[in-house]
């Protein structure tokens, strides 16, 4: 249903699908192991021909007047509506989310395309007064150029559409390189909006596909002509794409690992805390990088919030990511469950206890290899491996006694995404929200560390990498601003009052 075909598999500049190299990847699904596409690579040959369709499609989408961007958004949004659960199924069957998960994010998608036509009529600047007589002075956004998404497995359609929702209405191209674990959701996109530029008569190249490794990554991020970059993923890759756009004074938007805890206070209600930890630490199968990893838990409610934790995993289903009756789908691919391992020897070997234990789950139904049981340690902030993101279902107990000393655990991480507290208690929830209490991009009080709506500024601190995605203005980070001072008067006063006369 979603036109994915032969022909089409590989990268494009709109509907216009280039044939590159004869090297392929295999796409490859968790949820059962079987091969369902091999998708073309392409070289720096085909990168070459995207930048230039990219370029000439610049020159004129920058000029379609903002609110006509945001009618062929809005276009997007509700092709988007009649696809979501093919779309969903196949970001399910491709990555291995529950089918929920697979429509909650397509959902996203939707969400993203309905704020990006609002959002194009309100691109706004500031006006200022002159210190000048007879001036005025105010401020514009204009489109950027070529804008770079780099997209990781976990959201494969989401994050991209987040930023090319965004980047559309600011006046911008895109040229996408989805992940190399789910390419096929990435064609499935760019065939969906590939029609609707072309429907309008708008120029090929206003959305670009990219199949490639992380040489295409590296190509982008050195590239002047990409001024914008904006990549989702580990901290590992962002470090390598902020130094590489960093040196050519470019701009890039990281949104990168996350280690997010959840502090429960012994003022929580207690229903709410274990549904939210729930949810939290196990959907996406822990590979969120909104997951929460950390439960920070008030020694007076520790042992009834371990135990009923603990029951409540008992109850998860693991299986088939299509199969609705089932909780928690498989993890990515085979290297990940290695990951999985050895986390949980890691922190056994650094005295971690298992409340509930992990491991591989293998027979009928499991065949992948990837399947894993979501594990619950009691540990302590400061281990290794704590201090470590590891995309997998593996939650960490650590117990605390003051509210100072939780929040001083929950942000001693090297990373600062996501975080909440779950209390009843208005002191407790405003201590944890001041400037004094969680350092992340992201704090909630009582629902859980993930899930959020695209409404507000996605992102987060340290070595989250500090960029904004989504919501509220993170639009500026997609155009130049413009500062105009214009003198209407018949003298020529130079500011700060300087006398300067021949
Ligand atoms: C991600 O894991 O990269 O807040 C994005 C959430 C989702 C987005 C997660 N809305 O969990």
């Amino acid at each position: 249903h979603l036109g994915i075909k032969q022909e089409n598999l590989g990268s494009s500049t709109g509907v216009n699908w280039l044939k590159s190299s004869e090297s392929y990847l295999y796409s490859l699904s968790p949820a059962d192991g079987q091969l369902i596409a091999k998708v073309q690579l392409s070289d720096a040959d085909a990168y070459e021909s995207i930048i230039s369709q990219a370029q000439i499609a610049f020159e004129k989408w920058r000029l379609v007047p903002a609110p006509q961007r945001g009618e062929i958004v809005r276009e997007i949004g509700n092709a988007l509506r009649e696809v979501k659960s093919d779309l969903g199924k196949l970001v399910s069957y491709e990555m291995g989310k529950s089918y929920q998960e697979g429509l909650g994010e397509v959902q996203e998608m939707i969400d993203i395309c309905d704020f990006a036509v609002g959002l194009s009529r309100q691109l706004y600047g500031l006006t200022m007064h002159s210190e000048r007589p007879g001036h005025r002075m105010y401020e514009q956004w204009h489109p950027l150029g070529i804008v770079g998404i780099i997209s990781a497995f976990n959201f494969p359609v989401a994050v991209w559409s987040w930023n090319a929702a965004l980047a559309w209405v600011c006046g911008d191209v895109c040229l996408w390189k989805p992940s190399e674990k789910a390419p096929l959701s990435g064609v499935a996109c760019q065939l969906i909006v590939g029609k609707i530029f072309a429907k309008h008569g708008m120029p090929e190249g206003i959305s670009n596909l990219i199949i490639g490794d992380y040489k295409i990554g590296e190509l982008m991020s050195h590239d002047p002509r990409v001024p914008l970059v904006s990549a989702t993923g580990s901290t590992r890759m962002g470090k390598l794409v902020g130094k590489a756009v960093g040196e050519r004074l470019g701009r890039s938007l990281l949104e990168l690992g996350g280690n997010n805890a959840i502090i429960i206070t012994e003022n929580a209600d207690l229903d709410i805390a274990i549904r939210g930890a729930l949810f939290g630490a196990v959907g996406t199968a822990g590979q969120r990088c909104t997951t929460t990893r950390r439960l920070i838990v008030q020694e007076n409610v520790y042992e009834e919030v371990k135990s009923r934790l603990a029951g409540a995993f008992s109850k998860l289903v693991i299986g088939n990511p299509l199969d609705e009756k089932n909780h928690v789908g498989p993890l990515i691919d085979q290297d990940a469950v290695k990951g999985y391992l050895t986390a949980i020897d890691k922190v056994k070997a650094e005295g971690g206890k298992a409340v509930v234990d992990g491991g591989v789950l293998s027979g009928e139904g499991f065949e992948s290899g990837c399947y894993v049981k979501p594990a619950i340690f009691e540990a302590e902030n400061h281990f290794e491996i704590v201090q470590h993101e590891t995309f997998a279902p593996i939650l960490y107990l650590i117990k605390y006694k003051t509210l100072p000393e939780a929040i001083a655990l929950q942000n001693s991480v090297p990373q600062g995404l996501s975080s909440a507290i779950m209390t009843m208690n208005m002191r407790e929830a405003e201590a944890f929200l001041s400037a004094a209490g969680s350092d992340c991009g992201i704090a909630n009080v009582n629902i859980g560390t993930s899930g959020a709506e695209i409404g507000g500024a996605f992102g987060g601190e340290k070595e989250t990498g500090g960029g904004r995605e989504s919501g509220s203005d993170a639009w500026k980070a997609y155009m130049r601003r413009q500062t105009n001072t214009i003198n209407y008067s018949t003298s020529l006063p130079l500011a700060q009052g300087i006398k300067f006369d021949i």
